[in-house]
């Protein structure tokens, strides 16, 4: 299929466009034209989402240099790309939030001035595309016509991003038929920022040193300039589905979150669907995609990094995973921690940053105990194991259909009610190894008090520890005090009559000597099993100043051996340390200044009262 048409020195070309019609295509048209004139690509292609088209994009890279071909044998339908060095993560000092007011972005977001923002991206942008051609991807996000799916178009310069976005979310003229019917859509712009002079040869992945990544909440739009990595591009998903249905989330009464979405089901086949909040490369993909250690217990994947969660007329909140594929971390993840991701990745694959090898497969820190005596690093160069450094990038990351996950739920794209909620973070000391809420306002003090330590998703110092509240700090679309009010209000509404329990889990409490104290990964499920005991009234409880704790009894360790010296750190709260965390709240709180929620201050002053009596 041909993806370029004639071109034309003045206008762009017009290559494939929707055979859609419908009085909503106008302004669509009319939109696609406006950012073509500002960034001047030579061409226009309409992405109409089918396989062959997919394919041909992805070949046309490989003979562009800017995709390495896998061999088929090992991995079939699969890329290795290899970003530029610098552009390896998000940039959350370059991510803005430009509402009206300032105090509507909060303390925790970078705000700009939005009519001083539009003008500074106008210059930016113009001609950004020039050399180029500019696609335009119409996406959605959720079942196409679902109940709470919404509907965005990107345009891109990236062929990238065209086919990230291809396996993340749907798309195709059945979406852009929705936007011809009438359906509202929000509008995303991105470019890599790095146009060609006529006759420039292009650069296996380009990008500029200047990056905007920019929200407008009021208009419902994303403008993202100068990076090609995921989350930077592919901006139906953090940009779209977190900060700005989170600004939409909180004006119709839902929420969007940071969490992933599984479907346990018991020994006598009940079945108990759990959302859970983690930062950034804190283990989200892997709990998605569990496989219990313990007999009888199953887990269905949902979703591993987005839910949208709406209450229901049954009073209960329902949820859907929006997305439509995975965009996971590569390293760690491998036949002893992840077999389902490892299955799960036998094709129809694109990486990005780990490692080459000789046979024409990939590999990454993790994947097999032992590394292969040679590699092509991420970086494209030779590597051994005597290199002394990684050869995949520590943020290096799969992007692969939800659908060939072997363990998907056969109902994966359908709404769910939700029976737990967890929150978590990376937390060497401290946090015990599960703690349940006593009621929903505690749990909210939870998630709104979550910190953990930094991880390669997002630049900054690996391993220093930060607040990331509900792991939404870089993904909230407004001020995060008026965010922990929406979450109180959703709880305190009258028809909410069956809540999810909550819960804060934590799988990285550290030894003196620094090890892990819980092995993690499969073995959560013994915390799970605990937390459905627990839902069900079966498993008892020891009341603590942060909550309640399992009788470590009640745990389920057939099996496995946990030291009862380990055991005993993984429960242990310490009251004086636990009060320099409360501290460490209030100042959190205080950038807040009133507009911090009552409820939540009165939480914090009950901790503090009942770490005084312990
Ligand atoms: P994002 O895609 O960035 O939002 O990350 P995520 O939350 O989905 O993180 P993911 O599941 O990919 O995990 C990131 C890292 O944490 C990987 O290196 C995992 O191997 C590691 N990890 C996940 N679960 C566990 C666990 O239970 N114990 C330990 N020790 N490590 C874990
Ligand atoms: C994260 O950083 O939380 C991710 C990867 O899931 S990205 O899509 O780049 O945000
Ligand atoms: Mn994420």
């Amino acid at each position: 299929m041909a993806l370029v048409d004639i071109e034309t020195p003045t206008a762009p070309a017009r290559g494939r466009w929707p055979q859609v019609e419908g009085p909503g295509m106008a302004a669509l048209e009319e939109w696609v034209y406006e950012i073509a004139e500002l960034t001047q690509p030579d061409r226009i292609h309409w992405v109409s989402g089918t396989r062959a088209e997919n394919r041909a994009l992805l070949e046309q890279m490989v003979e562009d240099g800017k995709l390495i071909k896998l061999n088929p044998e090992w991995r079939p339908g699969s890329y290795l790309a290899r970003s530029h060095p610098s552009d390896v993560a998000r940039t959350e000092a370059r991510t803005f939030i430009a509402s009206e007011r300032k105090i509507d972005a909060g303390p925790t977001n970078n705000w700009a001035d939005p009519a001083e923002m539009r003008a500074t991206l106008d210059g930016v942008f113009e001609g950004s595309m020039r050399g180029r051609t500019m696609y335009v991807v119409a996406f959605s996000m959720g079942a196409v016509g679902g109940p709470l799916s919404h509907i965005g178009v990107q345009v891109t310069d990236s062929p990238y991003a065209v086919a990230s976005i291809g396996v993340m979310t749907r798309v195709g003229d059945e979406v852009t038929q929705l936007i011809a019917d009438g359906a509202p859509w929000v509008k995303t712009v991105h470019s890599v920022g790095a146009p060609l002079k006529p006759g420039e040869e292009d650069v296996a992945w380009p990008y500029n040193d200047e990056k905007y990544i920019v929200h407008y909440p009021d208009t419902l739009e994303v403008w993202s300039y100068g990076s090609g990595y995921g989350g930077n591009a592919i901006l139906a998903k953090k940009c779209f589905a977190l900060r700005i249905a989170s600004v939409i989330g909180r004006n119709e009464g839902w929420l969007a979150e940071h969490m992933l979405l599984i479907r346990v089901i018991d020994p006598t086949g009940k079945k108990y669907h759990v959302a859970a909040a983690f930062p950034s490369a804190c283990g989200k993909t892997n709990l998605a995609m569990l496989r219990p250690t313990i007999p009888g217990w199953r887990v269905e994947t949902l979703g591993d990094d987005i839910v949208w969660i709406r209450p229901g007329e049954d009073g209960r909140l329902w949820a859907i995973n929006p997305e439509a594929g995975f965009f996971g971390v590569a390293p760690g993840t491998g036949e002893s921690t992840n077999v389902t991701a490892v299955e799960t990745l036998w094709g129809n694959t694109i990486f990005t940053n780990v490692a080459l090898r000789p046979d024409g497969d990939v590999w990454w820190e993790g994947l097999t105990d032992e590394a292969p005596d040679d590699l092509i690093d991420w970086e494209g160069n030779p590597w051994t194991p005597a290199s002394g450094r990684p050869a995949a990038h520590p943020n290096s990351r799969f992007t692969v259909r939800a659908a060939q996950c072997p363990q998907i739920a056969d109902d994966w794209e359908d709404a769910v009610p939700l029976d737990v909620i967890l929150f978590g973070g990376r937390r060497a000391t401290n946090v015990p190894l599960v703690v349940e809420a006593t009621d929903w306002n505690h749990g909210v003090f939870i998630g709104s008090t979550i910190s953990s330590e930094r991880t390669a998703a997002a630049e900054g110092t690996v391993g220093e520890l930060r607040r990331d509240p509900f792991a939404m700090l870089p993904f909230c679309g407004y001020n995060m005090a008026d965010y922990f009010a929406h979450w109180l209000e959703i709880g305190a509404s009258e028809e909410l009559t069956a809540p999810p329990a909550i819960f804060q889990v934590n799988w990285f409490r550290r030894g003196a000597d620094g090890r892990f104290l819980w092995p993690g990964f499969g073995d959560n499920s013994r915390v799970i099993e605990w937390i459905i005991r627990r839902i069900q009234g079966e498993a008892g409880a020891i009341e603590s100043p942060i909550g309640y704790l399992p009788d470590t009894d009640e745990l389920n360790l057939d099996g496995i051996d946990v030291p009862q010296a380990d055991l005993d750190e993984l429960f242990h709260v310490d009251a004086a340390s636990w009060s320099r965390e409360a501290d460490l709240t209030e100042e959190f709180y205080a950038q807040f200044g009133d507009r911090i929620p009552a409820e939540l201050t009165e939480q914090l002053a009950a901790l503090r009262s009942r770490l005084a009596e312990a």
